[in-house]
């Protein structure tokens, strides 16, 4: 059987070797991808997001458990770009998780973000791709919530769960209009903590108060570390998702994802391509000269090196 065939039986390692295949630039990827490419589609993706600390690992570590008990495969998809390598975060998260590590029905990848398109790390689609064609049927991303990759992560996933904590009060005040706007379900984690009630509290002042808008989220209140409220939270998350599909809108969401992977790809082909045209093109090096004698301003090298790669198209060489 070779890579692809292999993925689609739902081999592990066949999926693991695919993806750092893609983390490497490896140029036989893109072979493997489009012969994947047709069986994608199933796999339903459940956003968490939320400040550092909440508790998003941990509550997805209790939400592994759950799906698998309900006989569903996981994979999860953890983007931390506080963790550019290696180290803290995503070390913790593989740790923290591992009581998983030995059932192939779960499957834990840890990205750094590149920087890209507004947070989310370039290969996550692609990551997300390769899960779907290797059947799991649930794939939960992991995301820091600041800003930008809240907004990100919304247009992506077919359910967004943000994850907020006591004492973090004044944070969920400023940013709680963005919060009800992007969640489609909120929870109060460490619900064991002294200030539980009244974050909840406050949340549902909030959803009550923005009623008029498109969604209302409900408020759920989780101890991830000790799987309490669990439960309840993967009833909604499939509930969400049943209404849906009833509703149409699951397809528009995944148009949606296509896009921001097609995106992705292309900004990816120019961002190689920029490097190679500035290392090659005497005219932009030409140009970038003058800009680091202080006889131009960078502006006009870039608008010449913008105008240069699209000029050459992204297929001119490499990549
Ligand atoms: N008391 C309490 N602590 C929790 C709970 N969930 C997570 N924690 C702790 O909060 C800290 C941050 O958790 P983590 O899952 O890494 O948060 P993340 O940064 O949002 O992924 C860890 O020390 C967890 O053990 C909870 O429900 N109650
Ligand atoms: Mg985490």
């Amino acid at each position: 059987m070779d890579l692809a065939e292999r993925i689609l039986a739902g081999d592990v390692r066949a999926a693991a070797r695919l993806m750092r295949m893609l983390d490497d630039g490896d140029a036989r990827a893109a072979a493997v991808m489009s012969a994947l490419h047709p069986r994608t589609g199933r796999a339903r993706i459940v956003g968490v997001t939320g400040s550092p600390g909440t508790g998003k690992s941990t509550l997805i570590d209790a939400l592994i458990a759950a799906f698998r008990s309900a006989d569903r495969r996981v994979g999860v998809v953890a983007v931390d770009p506080t963790s550019p390598f290696t180290g803290g975060a995503i070390l913790g998260d593989r740790v923290r998780m591992q009581r998983h590590a030995t059932d192939a029905g779960v499957f834990i990848r840890s990205l750094a973000t590149r920087g890209r398109l507004g947070g989310l790390s370039a290969s996550t689609g692609e990551v997300v791709s390769v899960l779907d064609a290797a059947g799991y049927e649930r794939i939960v991303v992991e995301t820091v919530g600041v800003g930008q990759d809240e907004v990100e992560i919304v247009g992506q996933a077919d359910v967004v769960v943000v994850v907020v904590s006591p004492g973090q009060g004044d944070e969920v005040q400023a940013h709680k209009a963005g919060v009800l706007e992007i969640a489609d379900v909120l929870v109060v984690n460490k619900a064991d903590v002294a200030g539980a009630d009244r974050t909840a509290r406050d949340l549902h002042l909030a959803v009550d108060l923005a009623a008029a808008r498109a969604k209302h989220p409900k408020v759920l209140r989780t101890v991830a570390s000790t799987g309490e409220g669990v439960p309840g939270l993967v009833a909604e998350v499939e509930r969400l998702l049943a209404e849906m599909d009833r509703e149409g809108r699951s397809a528009e969401v995944a148009r949606a994802r296509t896009e921001a992977v097609v995106a992705d790809m292309a900004a990816a082909a120019f961002a190689a391509r920029i490097r190679e045209v500035m290392a090659s093109d005497p005219a932009v090096r030409d140009a970038v000269d003058r800009v680091h004698r202080r006889e131009a301003a960078p502006r006009d090298a870039a608008d010449l090196l913008a105008g240069r790669v699209v000029a050459a198209g992204t297929h001119g060489g490499g990549q």
